[in-house]
């Protein structure tokens, strides 16, 4: 039975993942934690709950060593957009966040987990069917935490025998914590508004091509992830997955299956669609496939029905 300690748990990735991990390895085995705090709501009152802020490699220390963790999920960071708006606060939190998990990860001889981004390629990178092993020379601070972040896990991996784990995440669409800062958040924002107010106005112009997964298949790969054996695993830091490569109208054309008086219409955010110019337009998920089995269930029709359908009550 695993033993695991989740930073950022209150995050989009984070309130979602410490919900299944609780279901699946006992409530009692999934220690939360996040730099706010949590007394109220329902993930402090379902299991153990502690505030942390991940620069202080202390704290994080004494919490793991407290509940004998055996497995880190490292999750806080800042996104993308943001991070270009504070850059040095971007490097001082995701690398300094990072290197404090991993060091008690070594300590503690845990196995590990981060998530990289499709943000960890650049503008030289092949756009179509990104390879697994290719140029990554990212534009932006977070790009460079994420590449910077693959590398410090393959060395952890190489010098000390961490079991680092790691995915390049697509954008991810979910209905229960939303994102905040990233460029992919259209993605989300867009079913919302088309439930509130029959029209959104996309901040990511037309036919930008970005890869996205629903939130489901994401915690599936997670989890998958973590589960190989070790043997098959070649890469580890990071596996490209995705499930869709979609562009603004696509969710349109999808949404009016459902909502035929959606309308979207745009309002470049320059800074943003700078940043989702400089990545891939689809990622090749080859490797994860083939060395732990990545599969994922939901293409676009299949998220955009449940995510209506989930979002529909709260709009009533
Ligand atoms: C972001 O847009 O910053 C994230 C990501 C793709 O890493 N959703």
């Amino acid at each position: 039975m695993k033993k695991i300690l989740i930073t950022g748990a209150l995050g989009q990735i984070g309130s979602e993942l410490t919900t299944k991990l609780r279901d699946i390895y006992g409530a009692d085995n999934v220690v939360a934690t996040d730099i706010r705090k949590n007394e109220e709501t329902q993930l402090a009152q379902s299991g153990p709950y502690e505030v942390l802020d991940v620069t202080d490699a202390k704290s994080m220390f004494d919490i793991a060593e407290t509940y004998q963790v055996d497995t880190i999920m490292h999750l806080a960071a800042l996104l993308s957009a943001i991070a270009e708006t504070k850059p040095l606060f971007a490097w001082n939190l995701n690398m300094g966040g990072l290197v404090n998990a991993l060091e008690v990860a070594r300590e503690l001889q845990c196995q590990f987990f981060t998530p990289s981004s499709i943000g960890a390629f650049g503008p030289t990178t092949p756009k179509n069917n990104t390879p697994q092993d290719t140029v990554q020379r990212p534009t932006t601070m977070y790009g460079v935490n994420k590449v910077a972040g693959e590398l410090l896990c393959d060395y952890y991996y190489h010098k000390f025998g961490v079991d680092t784990r790691g995915l390049r995440f697509p954008g991810l669409i979910s209905y229960v914590t939303p994102p905040g800062g990233g460029t992919t958040d259209y993605a989300v924002e867009i079913y919302y508004e088309a439930m509130k107010n029959v029209k959104y106005t996309s901040n990511i112009g037309k036919g930008t091509y970005m890869d996205m997964m629903y939130m489901p298949d994401a915690l599936n790969a997670i989890i998958a992830l973590m589960e190989a054996d070790s043997s098959t695993l070649i890469h580890r830091n990071a596996f490209n997955i995705t499930a869709m490569s979609v562009e603004p109208e696509d969710f349109a054309a999808e949404i009016k299956k459902h909502i035929p008086e959606f309308k979207l219409e745009y309002a470049i955010d320059a800074a943003r669609q700078s940043i989702a110019d400089s990545w891939p337009n689809s990622i090749d998920a080859t490797a994860a496939k083939q060395e732990w089995g990545f599969k994922a269930e939901y293409d676009l029709t299949k998220m955009t029905e449940d995510m209506l359908a989930q979002l529909r009550p709260k709009f009533l």
